[in-house]
């Protein structure tokens, strides 16, 4: 990997923190472009209480200098409120009171098997690290790569296409001009009266002490055709962009396009016919590969399509074990989200922004961000690419 992103921390634990190592040196970076996106992740409608209490930003505690990367590995924070309404049942020490062991397992989530692999006996050990919370260092990690990318002439966006049986209408003409309003939507739908019935169906669901799934898109823009490759399995793109999507908490599905759609229809209406003009050079008139052809990215938007499951924690207690007594016992019952699919949206950005970066980091070099951009554009030149 030319670029990584390492992650440490746990939900009630004092802090989150980041590590992205492979950024060129002289990138400019603004205090905003990492914690709006920290913010952004902390909205949508169906979010629960812990939101209330957090309000994250990044502490940079190591890479840049007066705003500007230097090359070295960006070092990042952020911090967890909450902690201080944990600091005995979550202390790195030893502590003198008596702290309660959690033993119920939630169905769906990390805990019965990371106590039983862990050979732990209490399942905070598990749950607190398994928690989707680490999602807010891989914002702030994406922000990085997001800047590196915005360097390049790259944007990437996410809007949500369905939460539980809610779902929007299909666009295939998306251009990056329509996400402006999207964060004004209080569950980040393009279409505004999906939005609302969205928003209709949390409440009614979060009444009846249930959560929701859903999906949402994940569009960039601006990316240069021949990221990833053919040649080999590990340098294929879109299965680079599917381990990065489905390891965001929650996830069970991805799609590169509209992937199982097409898997309906035949070839003639599925593949984007190559065209070329004098003005324009090579381009396609459908998108339907979702911007990856044999791995690689095509120069069409590319479009990156995730399935979330509804959360594992759940006011109305799925039946589980008490893994002390082997008892059978109603799980966990904490505090929680209804819906985090509009913040996964956000995650979403994160992930495919560092996959993307990698990806540049990969194929262009250098060492300074001016020796990628001129990489870049010399790549561009020799492939006759006019956009
Ligand atoms: C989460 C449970 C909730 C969420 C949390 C993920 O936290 P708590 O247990 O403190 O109520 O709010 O998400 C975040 C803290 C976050 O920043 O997204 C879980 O069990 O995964």
């Amino acid at each position: 990997m030319a670029l990584r992103l390492i992650t440490a921390g746990e939900s009630h634990g004092p802090g989150l923190t980041c590590i992205v190592e492979g950024l060129p040196a002289g990138l400019r970076l603004q205090p905003d472009d990492l914690n709006r996106d920290l913010a952004r992740r902390q909205l949508g409608h169906g979010r629960g209480g812990r939101m209330k209490i957090e309000k994250d930003a990044a502490f940079v505690t190591a890479g840049l200098r007066h705003g500007q990367t230097l090359g070295s590995p960006v070092a990042l924070q952020v911090a967890n409120r909450d902690y201080a309404n944990w600091e005995e049942r979550m202390n790195p020490w030893p502590v003198e009171a008596q702290i309660d062991e959690v033993h119920l397992p939630r169905p769906g989530h990390a805990d019965l098997v990371g106590t039983m692999k862990y050979k732990h006996s209490d399942v905070r050990n598990v749950l607190e690290r398994a928690s989707a919370r680490e999602t807010a260092a891989r914002v702030a990690g994406g922000g990085l790569a997001k800047a590196f990318l915005r360097a390049l002439g790259v944007e990437v966006r996410s809007h949500v296409v369905r939460i539980g049986a809610v779902g929007a209408p299909a666009r295939d003409d998306l251009t990056l001009a329509d996400f402006e309003g999207v964060d004004e939507s209080p569950v980040r739908c393009l279409d505004a009266e999906t939005g609302a019935a969205m928003v209709e169906e949390i409440n009614r669901l979060r009444k009846a002490n249930e959560s929701l799934g859903g999906i949402f898109e994940v569009r960039a823009f601006g990316v240069v055709p021949g990221l990833g490759s053919h040649v080999s399995w590990e340098e294929r793109l879109d299965g680079r962009l599917a381990q990065a999507i489905v390891s965001i908490h929650a996830m069970k599905g991805v799609s590169v396009g509209p992937g199982f759609e097409m898997a309906a229809r035949p070839g003639s209406e599925v593949h984007d016919e190559i065209f070329w003009n004098a003005e324009r050079g090579y381009f396609r008139e459908t998108n339907r590969a979702g911007g990856v052809e044999g791995g690689m990215t095509t120069g069409e938007p590319l479009v990156v399509v995730a399935a979330m499951k509804p959360l594992p924690t759940l006011t109305k207690p799925l039946r589980s074990v008490d893994i002390a007594t082997k008892e059978p016992a109603p799980a966990l019952r904490e505090r929680t989200d209804s819906t985090t699919v509009p913040a996964a949206g956000v995650v979403g950005e994160a992930m495919v922004a560092l996959v993307l970066a990698d990806a540049y980091r990969r194929k262009f070099g250098g060492d300074h961000i001016d020796d990628v951009r001129a990489a870049v554009e010399g790549y561009k030149e020799r492939i006759d690419w006019r956009r």
